[in-house]
């Protein structure tokens, strides 16, 4: 008995002492989103209600009922009080016996949406005046165990900004600030604020000037060691050895000495290893090491996007105090600018191969950025990755990308060319703001240089050009300032980019390459980018703004063409959303309020006219938009590939869009593909077919991407338009690796034989045996001169592997097939395409809901085109 007791005593004193031990353990470091229980409240009214953090005050306001959806019909129009509103946003979070604890304690920002002044339990803790930044605040003195009250008092941004310009001795140029449907008259304030520039509007985004907490809010603890920061060097990357550098920055409250770990995750092999002794002023540290045989990270198109994952431990006698994680890609990635004999190169260059860039600019993906969900973010960049493209540009009028961006670019191959938040505008040079755009430049650096998907960093969009300071007019702003107003504005510019940005990449990446402006001659100032310029990039608007034909994107070609576009409307589908029938026309004022271009529809009548009939219908003048966006974005992405490896990169604007509206995207707000979309992967497949006629004169073009030379044949079949043959040709040649090849110049009449030429196609092919590597269907004049005519097209049903198929084919010819169930949402694997008689095209369906046969339909250029089900 006493035995037995004396068992459960010491039975009970262990668990005793075992619990109190896990009581007292405490992680070293640990964080948590304060993100829970937030209201907001209206400064100077009444309204207030329950809060989403991350969020903004727009989509609050929504979401209690207080506010119509700002994307339907005008409602934007009456939804620009908000801006001028001030906002409380406030929680109660509780810290608990364990955390007041730690030694550490901060809170973490990562956006506030923009002049905000943060109270912690009435204690004024921050005043944040800069979107994209990231502030860290020291409130060990101020947290209390229990509730904590934490208030965010944002501030009108636009009241702000009317301060500041008020101040100002004159105004600055700001092209795409729709100041005056924000009521301001003139008054262009965005630029004195570092917050996303389209949210003032631009000439494809609504006027939405956001407040709030747009990103989390975290608490983080930690004890004596923190790693605050780890960057893995790539100083030497080939085949054969990777030289890397993992430079942790330790956070530490008095000197100490650790072991410092590098480890591969994959299988646990210890990488480098060290004894350091570092203290609260010098607490970086650098641990070189070697991997041989590197996986390395490949473009899409070119190889395996391989990622590693390094675990950092930071030991003290053998214990571990604390560990974090660091992916990364290995990979030797630059801008090769050399001289050559026609200019400078401008080419990225991919651990030793060039690499021609296809892809696209990409903006916000919403007006309202935090409700871009994970979903959204993997639609965007498997639209990418499933066009054929390798590279996007964060373009610089919104806002350094979400970390899960990046994240899906690294994983999936696509290269990112990264702009600054700086676009088509001037910005004043104050010390402030100076201090400022360095701080926001360095925050984001220093998050995103990891990613061994950034290629590039560029100062800004366009701004070189617009204010063309050594020569010419630029876009007409140097002609409204003093001479000594103009050398106080180059100062600025020059005291932003090229000083403070080029240094904080230099000093803050392994050697990342920076380029001053979009576009741009050369790196110095004075190298302003014209359409005739042989080096540097371009941007090439002599389409749509200079009323260029499509057929001189063959004239004007560049070493590197960053944008150009061409606008479309949406589909039907998604215009129903933000319209009522009375809407239906693209001249009324609902339409209106979603083209933001001033020319937007003037430009779409006239060029749809130079090369198709126009519609009368409203539905069929929509369709009609996007196939003239398709055709024109395909000749320009044909003409600069053929023009390799003189160019070396396409991307064309843009790939997404905030809100439902024309544009000059190739995927809608709703990640709807437009033609453009489905061309633009035709136009970017590795091996592309590309047959301008000149002069007579079929020029037969097979551009390559793939590393080896291939053997194929080119086969050349003219037929008319029900199907008979007219002539053929079929040649053996072999299309050399990663460039563009002229393989055959043949004269058309020796093609058409004498027969009328718009009632002909020609299919244009190179495969070899049973493999097609591409083709091209051909016509002699411009759509609309063919001879099309009435089509039936058969539908077979098919489930395959569990997907349904449709099996397509027609007794005529049928141009740009379009099919739809309207109102449901599927996903067509091709669409929009010619279709030739005698051939069977399969499509693959992702469907959401039910396929009814009777609720197909069908749109083409033909006369008629009917569906009949087998
Ligand atoms: C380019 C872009 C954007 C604009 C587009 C269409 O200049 O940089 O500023 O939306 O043209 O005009």
């Amino acid at each position: 008995m006493k035995k037995n007791i004396c068992n459960t005593i010491i039975f009970i004193s262990l668990v005793v002492i075992l619990l109190s031990c896990q009581s007292n353990k405490m992680d070293n470091y640990k964080e948590r989103q304060i993100n829970n229980n937030w209201s907001y409240a209206q400064v100077d009214g009444d309204l207030n209600g329950d809060a989403t953090v991350p969020g903004t005050i727009h989509t609050d306001l929504l979401a209690n009922g207080q506010i119509e959806d700002p994307f339907y019909r005008k409602n934007e129009q009456d939804l620009q009080w908000i801006d001028k509103e001030a906002w409380d946003y406030s929680t109660i979070f509780k810290v608990s016996k364990q955390e007041i604890k730690y030694n550490n304690i901060e809170l973490s920002f990562e956006g506030l949406d923009t002049y905000a002044d943060v109270y912690l339990n009435d204690h004024k803790i921050l005043e944040a005046d800069n979107m994209f930044r990231t502030w860290n605040v020291d409130v060990k003195n101020i947290v209390a165990e229990g509730d904590n009250q934490l208030r965010i008092h944002f501030y009108s941004p636009i009241k702000k900004g009317l301060e500041l310009y008020e101040a100002s001795d004159y105004a600055y140029p700001a092209n795409n600030d729709q100041a005056e449907n924000g009521g301001l008259g003139d008054k262009k304030v965005s630029v004195f604020t570092r917050k996303a520039g389209y949210h003032y509007g631009w000439d494809w985004g609504p006027r939405f000037v956001t407040s709030g907490i747009w990103r989390s809010v975290k608490l983080k603890v930690w004890n004596d060691v923190r790693i605050a920061d780890v960057f893995i060097q790539q100083p030497k990357v080939n085949k054969e050895l990777a030289s890397l550098n993992a430079t942790i920055n330790l956070q530490v409250n008095t000197q100490a000495s650790y072991v410092v770990q590098v480890i591969n995750s994959d299988n646990n092999e210890v990488l480098a290893e060290k004894v350091v002794v570092v203290s609260p002023e010098n607490s970086t540290v650098d641990l070189p090491f070697q991997i041989k045989n590197p996986k390395l990270w490949w473009s899409n198109g070119l190889g395996e996007p391989n990622l590693y994952d390094f675990e950092i431990k930071v030991l003290k006698e053998g214990k571990l105090i604390t560990s974090g994680n660091q992916t990364t890609g290995i990979r030797s990635l630059k801008l090769v600018r050399k001289k050559d004999e026609y200019g400078e190169s401008f080419m990225f260059e991919l651990n030793g191969v060039k690499v021609f860039a296809k892809g696209a600019n990409y903006i916000p993906n919403d007006s309202f950025l935090p409700r871009v969900s994970k979903n959204d973010y993997e639609k965007v960049i498997s639209d990418a990755v499933n066009a054929n493209m390798n590279m996007l540009r964060v373009w610089g009028g919104g806002v350094y990308e979400d970390d899960y961006f990046y994240e899906l670019c690294d994983k999936n191959g696509i290269m990112v060319w990264q702009d600054f938040m700086f676009a088509c505008s001037l910005y004043p040079g104050n010390k402030e703001l100076l201090h400022s755009i360095k701080q926001e430049a360095i925050d984001n650096v220093t998050r995103l240089r990891n990613h061994p998907s950034i290629a590039l960093w560029c100062g800004n969009n366009e701004i070189n050009t617009a204010w063309g300071y050594y020569e010419g007019n630029g876009w007409g702003w140097k002609q409204e300032y003093t001479k000594e107003q103009q050398e106080e504005i180059q100062k600025a510019y020059m005291d932003v980019f090229h000083d403070i940005l080029p240094n904080v990449v230099n000093n803050y990446t392994d050697g990342d390459d920076y380029w001053p402006s979009s576009p741009q001659a050369g790196y110095e100032a004075n190298k302003h980018a014209g359409y005739k310029t042989t080096s540097g990039d371009m941007h090439y608007w002599g389409v749509w703004h200079g009323l260029h034909r499509f057929e001189d994107f063959d004239k004007y070609k560049a070493r590197f063409m960053s944008e150009y576009g061409f606008q479309s409307f949406p589909d039907f589908e998604t215009v129903k959303k933000y319209t009522i029938p009375q809407d239906y026309d693209i001249e009324s004022d609902v339409m209106a309020a979603h083209q933001r271009s001033g020319i937007g529809n003037l430009r779409i009548k006239e060029y749809m006219g130079w090369y198709f009939k126009v519609p009368v219908d409203f539905e069929q003048f929509l369709y009609m938009s996007q196939i003239l966006q398709a055709q024109g974005i395909r000749m320009a992405i044909e003409a600069h590939r053929r023009a390799m490896p003189y160019c070396m990169g396409s991307l064309y604007w843009q790939i997404n869009d905030c809100w439902p509206v024309a544009s000059w995207s190739s995927t809608d707000y709703y990640h709807k593909w437009k033609a453009m979309h489905y061309e633009a992967k035709k136009a970017y497949a590795p091996v592309m077919i590309s047959a301008p006629i000149k002069d007579n004169q079929v020029e037969l073009f097979v551009v390559s991407d793939l590393l080896k030379d291939i053997e194929g044949e080119l086969k050349i079949t003219v037929i008319d338009f029900k199907g008979n043959p007219v002539s053929d040709k079929t040649v053996s040649v072999p299309v050399k690796a990663n460039t563009s090849n002229l393989l055959e110049k043949i004269n058309i009449n020796e093609l058409t034989e004498g027969k009328d030429k718009s009632a002909l196609a020609m299919l244009v092919s190179y495969s070899k045996g049973n493999h097609e590597y591409a083709s091209k269907i051909v016509y002699f004049s411009y759509p609309k001169d063919l001879k099309l005519i009435d089509a039936k097209v058969n539908v077979k049903f098919e489930q395959e592997d569990g997907k349904d198929v449709l099996y397509l084919s027609t007794d005529n010819l049928v141009k740009g097939l379009y099919l739809n169930i309207p109102d449901q949402k599927l996903f067509l694997d091709d669409n929009y395409f010619d279709l030739l008689p005698g051939q069977t095209k399969k499509i693959v369906i992702s469907q959401n809901g039910v396929i009814n046969q009777d609720k197909w339909e069908v749109k083409s250029l033909n006369p008629n085109c009917e569906l009949v089900f087998k």
